[in-house]
């Protein structure tokens, strides 16, 4: 039977489980990943809800395993939960190999993020939106208001 990758998010991280039979279910193995577990060096803080959004990204370092975003939309870079999203390059023994950050003040990102919008409520990958070669992302960020009351607003963040 072909391996399926799931995601189950906790409190305190991400579980990364295989379950080996699509139709019984079954999960034969996991893999947490947090600030203690699965050699994620990016630093994280309490209650910046790391893994409440995640997705694979497709192999974005070419390295023949799929790399993932995760969301973190009550990361404090720049401001009071402004958010921040991850981008995690994997290890084919599903730890972690290294990591990058997004926020209001890591991993070049210009868009303006007030204090509270929660960026990172929300990741999806969107394929090479602008034909360089590197894959792109959408970005939700949920209590933006750009002039009306907890409007939504999604940011397509083009690599
Ligand atoms: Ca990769
Ligand atoms: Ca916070
Ligand atoms: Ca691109």
């Amino acid at each position: 039977m072909k391996n399926l990758f799931t995601f189950l998010l906790t409190a305190a991280g991400l579980l990364l489980c295989i379950v080996a039979n699509a139709q019984v279910n079954t999960v034969v193995s996991y893999q947490k990943i947090s600030s203690l577990f699965g050699n994620l060096t990016c630093p994280l803080n309490n209650s910046d809800m790391f893994g409440f959004s995640v997705d694979a990204i497709g192999d974005l370092d070419n390295d023949g395993v799929v790399d993932m975003v995760v969301g973190a939309p009550r990361d404090d870079d720049g401001g009071t939960d402004r958010g921040a999203v991850y981008i995690l390059f994997m290890n084919a023994d599903r730890t972690v190999k290294s990591c990058q950050k997004i926020s209001s003040t890591q991993g070049g990102f210009t868009g303006s993020l007030a204090n509270g919008v929660l960026f990172g409520t929300a990741v999806s990958p969107l394929g090479d939106l602008d034909g360089d070669g590197v894959l792109d992302i959408a970005v939700g960020s949920e209590y933006d208001s750009d002039g009306l009351r907890r409007f939504n607003k999604l940011f397509l963040i083009i690599r």
